[in-house]
């Protein structure tokens, strides 16, 4: 794929569930659009408040995709991904799985699929997570996932899933969409 001007698709998984996740959701999604170089957000997801997966004994989480063009590296992104975590008060205890206040996950980074210390693309157990899939086919319902085929065969067994959108004026969610 050629990156051309604009630079490469992107797409973010959004989690949170301390704090008051729903905020620190919209705050990434701010941030996303205002506070990263080379970086376009061209669009996002709705919020859904859904289950958490792993240990139980922690809120229910907030997630949301979003979508990005950029001319960042990878490693860069993630690090400016990193620094909108550690701005939004998202502390590492280390405990997989565990509750936090802001997690963005590198998703997908065009069509490239990428094993490099700290930065799995696709990132692993995407096709697992109705929380991933489901928002990331709103957003782009024609996509293919580098190795793992169609966005919409993925999706297909996540049909009922326990996925509760976010009550938001719809305004809100168009105006994620970049300009120019
Ligand atoms: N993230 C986790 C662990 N469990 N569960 C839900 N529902 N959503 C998440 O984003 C999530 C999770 C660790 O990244
Ligand atoms: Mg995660
Ligand atoms: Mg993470």
């Amino acid at each position: 794929m050629s990156a051309g001007d604009r630079g490469v698709q992107a797409f973010i998984g959004i989690g949170a569930n301390l704090g008051d996740p729903e905020a620190q959701v919209r705050e990434s999604f701010a941030r996303l659009a205002k506070g990263l170089p080379k970086t376009r957000l061209t669009g996002r997801s709705r919020m859904f408040r859904n289950p958490p997966m792993g240990p139980q004994d922690q809120p229910d989480y907030v997630n949301a995709v979003a979508r990005l063009y950029t001319r960042l590296e990878p490693l860069e992104l993630l690090v400016e991904l990193q620094g909108i975590e550690c701005a939004c008060g998202r502390e590492r205890d280390g405990t997989r799985w565990g509750p936090r206040r802001l997690d963005l996950d590198l998703l997908l980074f065009g069509d490239q699929s990428l094993d490099l210390p700290g930065l799995q693309v696709p990132h692993a157990g995407i096709a697992d997570r109705d929380f991933v899939i489901l928002p990331l086919l709103e957003l782009a319902p024609g996509l293919q996932i580098p190795g793992m085929g169609p966005l919409e065969l993925l999706a297909q067994r996540f049909e009922g899933a326990n996925l509760i959108p976010v009550a938001e004026p719809e305004a809100s969610v168009t105006a994620a969409e970049g300009h120019g």
